[in-house]
């Protein structure tokens, strides 16, 4: 009904150029229920801080950093700024045999915070690019250091690596895998979520860290010298926020790097600050050879992703003619300078404002509120770590996702944007949130919890 209302009204106001109420039928809607949505759409038309305002003109927290994405909230200008000013000082250049300074200068400033020290930066638009990438640099390595029978990749069940073939083989969720063809010679470790040894934990949970010595296994099916690379995010995000058990992640570093295999960690959500530090990398001291980026690399507000590479990798891929291309890959908008441009202005902001020591100070006092509502109704795990939290519902009988989706919606309508996944509530606020900002949260989110069948 209201979706053909839509599209009459943009027929009827837009005989030239743009409409205020577009038709809602052209846009294909990325992991989205396009016929029920456009049915009865959510539209945001601006925002500015913590706050989106709806094409109704209401106010709506924002609990989820758009997408896991917008670390330093919305509307900054000096992003804007600097980003028109890169517009017309130089809009686009290759990246491809030629260079601008932009996307020397961002690579550059990321390495003073990279991850673990991981200073060579290849640069993407994506975090499913960055996977890509990350995937075949692991690759590209084994080969260049004389490893070439290692082609194997390891993921995890309930992982979540984007989109790619690359990133849904080595990802753990049947939905986004079960028509695809996949890679071949991909395995997965079990994922570590345990709600009867681990429920309701604040930060690490205590159980499961021998759950890393899957990978031994894997080595012992496979054969090491089969094996390029392990994946793994530090806190599964979009499968509803799995935090790594104490020593897990340590573990996989030792066993990987016994057995001469990559260790990759996928910080498209956990990078730029979310865990209270600027990476999962230095929150946990693990530190992998490949780290993976995106979100929160631009704020948002410009698509880029980024690879960090050790030394010891980049460097054995330098070892060829010096005038031979040393890796067969790359992206159109590799160092985009309107992206560097952004990142830079992003970076500014997060060191200039301390913002990832600000989630860390935030983080108790986000888990003590979150925490607080345990005994809401169907409420049957919450999990927290830095400025993220986990809600986990009982699902319905029958009909598993539909009561977290309902509490979406609910959400959405008094004023509050969470993100669901199965029946699971994740919540990342921009690391501006105020605590008068986390008590909204809280309070919508009880509402919510009571008034949901
Ligand atoms: N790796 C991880 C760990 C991610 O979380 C990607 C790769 C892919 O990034 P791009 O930029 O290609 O989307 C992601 C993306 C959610 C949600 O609701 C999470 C993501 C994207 C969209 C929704 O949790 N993560
Ligand atoms: N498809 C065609 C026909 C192309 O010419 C290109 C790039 O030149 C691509 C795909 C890849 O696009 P991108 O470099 O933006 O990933």
């Amino acid at each position: 009904m209201h979706g053909q209302m839509v599209d009459r009204a943009a027929k009827e106001d837009a005989p030239s150029g743009r409409s205020n109420r577009p038709s809602l039928a052209n846009f294909w809607m990325p992991f989205t229920a396009n016929r029920q949505f456009k049915a009865a759409p959510r539209i945001f038309t601006a925002a500015e801080g913590m706050y989106y305002t709806t094409s109704d003109d209401r106010k709506v927290l924002d609990g989820a950093a758009g997408l896991w994405c917008v670390n330093a909230g919305h509307g900054r200008k000096r992003i804007a700024e600097a980003v028109g000013r890169q517009l017309l000082t130089l809009d686009f250049a290759p990246t491809f045999q030629m260079g601008h300074p932009i996307a020397f200068e961002f690579a550059e400033r990321l390495a003073a915070i990279a991850p673990g020290g991981l200073d060579r930066v290849f640069f993407t638009s994506s975090g499913s690019e960055s996977v890509e990438t990350a995937l075949k640099i692991a690759l590209a390595y084994q080969r260049a250091i004389g490893q070439g029978t290692r082609t194997k990749l390891i993921g995890r069940e309930r992982a979540y690596h984007g989109v790619g073939f690359g990133g849904l083989s080595v990802g753990g969720i049947v939905n986004n895998r079960r028509i695809f063809p996949q890679l071949p010679g991909v395995d997965h470790l079990r994922h570590t979520h345990d709600l009867e040894r681990n429920v309701h934990s604040r930060g690490q949970p205590d159980h499961g860290a021998e759950l890393a010595n899957d990978l031994e296994r894997m080595v012992a099916l496979h054969g090491a010298e089969t094996i390029a690379a392990v994946i793994v995010e530090p806190v599964a995000g979009s499968t509803g926020v799995l935090i790594p058990p104490k020593g897990y992640l340590q573990r996989l570093r030792t066993i990987s790097e016994k057995h001469g295999v990559l260790l990759i960690f996928d910080e498209v959500i956990t990078g730029f600050g979310r865990l209270g530090a600027a990476f999962a990398t230095d929150y946990f001291g693990v530190t992998p050879d490949l780290v993976a980026t995106a979100k929160g690399l631009t704020n948002g507000a410009v698509p880029m992703g980024a690879v960090f590479a050790s030394r010891a990798v980049h460097d054995a891929l330098m070892m060829g003619p010096e005038n031979a291309i040393e890796l067969f890959h790359g992206y159109t908008y590799s160092g985009h300078p309107v992206a560097c441009a952004a990142g830079i202005a992003t970076l500014e902001i997060y060191l200039e404002e301390g913002l990832f020591s600000r989630a860390a100070s935030l983080a108790d006092d986000w888990a003590n509120a979150i925490h607080g509502l345990e005994d809401m109704p169907h409420v049957i795990d919450i999990r927290t770590i830095g400025l993220i939290a986990g809600i986990e519902l009982a699902p319905r009988d029958g009909a598993s996702g539909a009561r977290a989706y309902e509490a979406f919606v609910t959400a959405f309508e008094r004023g509050l944007m969470v993100r669901v996944t199965g029946d699971i509530i994740a919540l990342s606020p921009p690391l501006i949130v105020q605590l008068s900002q986390i008590d909204e949260i809280v309070s919508i989110l009880a509402a919510v919890l009571k008034s949901v069948a």
